[in-house]
């Protein structure tokens, strides 16, 4: 089986209960679930005008390629109500590949690694806690070097036990760690 690294997003609805869904979603499709972080309240970056988001990441064992993985994803986003919106909106629940192997792939429809790995601290906060001498496979850098490189200065905030419990969006009760 290959790793691969996945992370997941949302801010739409129940983010905690969406995420959970989906990690849950991908036992039936041939995808191994190994390992998941903690989950995350984040600022929103890029597209700022939206809600917080609730991020995690995954490390998941599969044998499907990389294309079929990505088309496996999308299906799974949609049963559980994405819809194509705003490019970097509001959504029920994203899945991105972030790391298979330490395959490089460059098309219209997919880049591996994705394209936001080094600079986004809501993706490099979990998969710190997962992988943190990881290497990004073009520039070599580890998951580390990237968090201490990255100019991001969003807010990453680990949810703690209580909030993941019952999902009543935001209670301002995080960890404070
Ligand atoms: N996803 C985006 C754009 N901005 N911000 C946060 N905090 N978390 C996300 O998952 C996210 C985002 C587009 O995929
Ligand atoms: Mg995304
Ligand atoms: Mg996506």
């Amino acid at each position: 089986m290959k790793q691969v690294f996945l992370s997941f997003g949302s801010n739409l609805g129940s983010p905690v209960e969406n995420i959970k869904k989906a990690i849950g979603a991908l036992l039936g499709v041939g995808i191994k679930v190994r390992r998941v972080s903690s989950f995350y309240r984040t600022e929103p970056v890029e597209f700022r005008q939206q809600p917080w988001f609730v991020n995690c990441v995954a490390e998941v064992g599969t044998d499907l390629m990389p294309l079929q993985l990505m088309k496996t994803l999308q299906r799974i986003e949609r049963a559980l109500g994405r819809r194509r919106a705003i490019d970097k909106g509001p959504r029920t629940i994203d899945i991105d590949i972030l790391l298979y192997e330490n395959v490089v792939v460059q098309s219209r429809t997919l880049s591996i690694p994705h394209e936001g790995l080094s600079h986004r601290r809501f993706v490099l906060v979990p998969l710190h806690e997962l992988a943190a001498s990881l290497r990004h496979p073009v520039t070599q850098r580890t998951v580390l070097d990237m968090l201490n490189e990255t100019p991001d200065r969003s807010q990453v905030i680990r949810l703690g036990a209580e909030s993941l419990a019952g999902d009543t969006g935001y209670s301002g009760s995080e960890a404070s760690s």
